[in-house]
């Protein structure tokens, strides 16, 4: 068989998953042995599972759905959701864990991840009624049931507030009508989450069903970014949605921003994931990639982003830990997970696109994660609250003015 130049390049350097976490600081001697097993634990799956398919599937555009037991598996569908449930009962710190290794691999599966624990569990979990909890979270645990959210609207994203999607009491059903766009994992879940306002005008949550009809969940293609995670519309024409499947604890955009609180936590750490995997394959190609007799890690301006690379990471390692610790102790203020989801996804993407710039060309292939991270970035960065919304959010924190109304 023969080889072309570029094959003996790729293979001089780094196609296998030769992952090795940074941690400059030390942070791991700020875990429990329970965060390093869970967090190791993985790791592995990540390294077998995820990283040696994942390149083919995002360049084909295609979810890897194979990868839902592992997922359901290793725990990453309700981490934090008690045992009785079918959840992992994990504290808040594994939970974090649990999404930097995943998204290590990629922001699509983190995202499946993410929208079925604190998308879907959780609101059903903190909102649903005894019935709905017994019926609905084991399955969603074990992966027999996939989930999806459905807040974001054509007309509204960062103001769902403002959203068209409603209910009407019909008695002994409510009519469902509207739609909702960009809804991660909807063209292939069970059942749908969906944020909709009822004859008083007030949001709601109401578990639709695959299969009730006048519902639908055409998929949306022509991705650049999370080309390996399945994203879609939910729409709802006349769907008679029985009086049970509405979340009874909760009324108003509370609701939902609840269940963001959760999922923005785990981006906060996900997002890093990305970013030391970026780091660690540019380090790596630094030492071995030579130019003018030398590794081109010699030079000042490749170890210039090296340096600061790994100072954002480190940064954003111990702003998310202490998040983590926050959390656990019930003391952690959405202001302070915007500020950590913002931080983190920006040292990301800057992380990102320095790391591709030091691979040169083999920097856009799919032969090395950072091209795909990158693009990936760019869904993490506007999904679960764009990049301004979360400088907004902190703004009106340290002002006291708000600066949407
Ligand atoms: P505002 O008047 O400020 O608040 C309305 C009510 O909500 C309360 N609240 C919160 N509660 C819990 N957690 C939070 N983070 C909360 N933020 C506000 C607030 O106290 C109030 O309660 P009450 O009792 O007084 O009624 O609301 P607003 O309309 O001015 O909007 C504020 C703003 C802009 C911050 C909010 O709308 C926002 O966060 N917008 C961004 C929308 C967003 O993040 N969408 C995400 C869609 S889901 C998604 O992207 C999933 S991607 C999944 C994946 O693949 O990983
Ligand atoms: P817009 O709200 O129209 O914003 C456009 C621009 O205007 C942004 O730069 C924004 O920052 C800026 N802007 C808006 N308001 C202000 C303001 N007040 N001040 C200053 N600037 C402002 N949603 C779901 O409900 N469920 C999902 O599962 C889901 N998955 C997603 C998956 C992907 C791949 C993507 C891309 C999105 C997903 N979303 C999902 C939707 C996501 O949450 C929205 O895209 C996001 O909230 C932004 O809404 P928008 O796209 O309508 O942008």
């Amino acid at each position: 068989m023969s080889t072309t130049l570029y094959d003996q390049q790729i293979h001089r350097s780094l196609k296998k998953d030769l992952y090795e976490a940074p941690d400059y600081y030390q942070i791991d001697e700020l875990l429990t042995e329970e965060h390093k097993l869970v967090r190791d634990s993985v790791r592995d799956w990540v390294k077998k599972e995820v990283s040696p398919i994942i390149e083919d599937f995002a360049q084909r555009s295609v979810f890897p759905k194979h990868l839902l037991n592992g997922l359901a598996e290793i725990g990453a569908f309700g981490p934090t959701i008690p045992e009785e449930y079918g959840g992992a009962g994990l504290d808040y710190i594994s939970y974090g864990l649990i999404m930097q290794e995943i998204e290590r691999g990629d922001s699509g599966i983190r995202s499946t991840a993410s929208v079925q624990g604190s998308l879907v569990m959780y609101p059903i979990f903190a909102y649903g009624s005894e019935e709905q909890k017994h019926k609905y979270l084991p399955k969603l645990s074990s992966g027999e049931l996939m989930g999806c959210f459905g807040l974001t609207e054509p007309n509204h994203g960062s103001d769902p507030s403002s959203m068209e999607t409603n209910i009407k009491d019909k008695g002994d059903h409510y009519l469902l009508n509207g739609s909702k766009l960009w809804i991660s994992n909807s063209p292939f879940a069970d059942i749908a989450v969906v944020w909709a306002k009822d004859d008083l005008g007030d949001i709601r949550g109401i578990i639709v069903e695959r299969g009730m009809s006048g519902f639908s969940t055409p998929e949306t293609h022509n991705k650049w970014s999370l080309r390996a995670s399945s994203t879609g519309e939910l729409v709802f024409d006349n769907v008679k949605v029985p009086k049970e499947n509405l979340l009874p604890n909760v009324k108003g955009l509370k609701g939902p921003l609840g269940c963001l609180n959760q999922a923005r936590y785990g981006i906060a750490w996900g997002a890093l994931g990305a970013a030391m995997d970026c780091y660690d394959t540019a380090l790596r190609y630094s030492k071995e990639r030579m130019q003018f007799d030398r590794p081109i890690g010699g030079f000042q301006l490749q170890q210039k982003k090296l340096a600061e690379m790994i100072t954002e990471i480190t940064k954003g390692q111990l702003l998310v830990w202490r998040l983590g610790v926050l959390k656990n102790e019930n003391r952690a203020t959405p202001a302070q997970i915007s500020m950590a989801k913002r931080n983190s996804v920006e040292t990301a993407l800057n992380v990102s696109r320095e790391a591709r710039q030091m691979l040169g060309g083999m920097g856009i292939t799919g032969d090395f994660p950072i091209m795909r991270h990158m693009m990936n970035l760019e869904s993490v960065v506007t999904y679960e609250g764009t990049h301004d919304i979360h400088l907004l959010i902190t703004g009106m924190d340290v002002t006291g003015l708000n600066a949407f109304k």
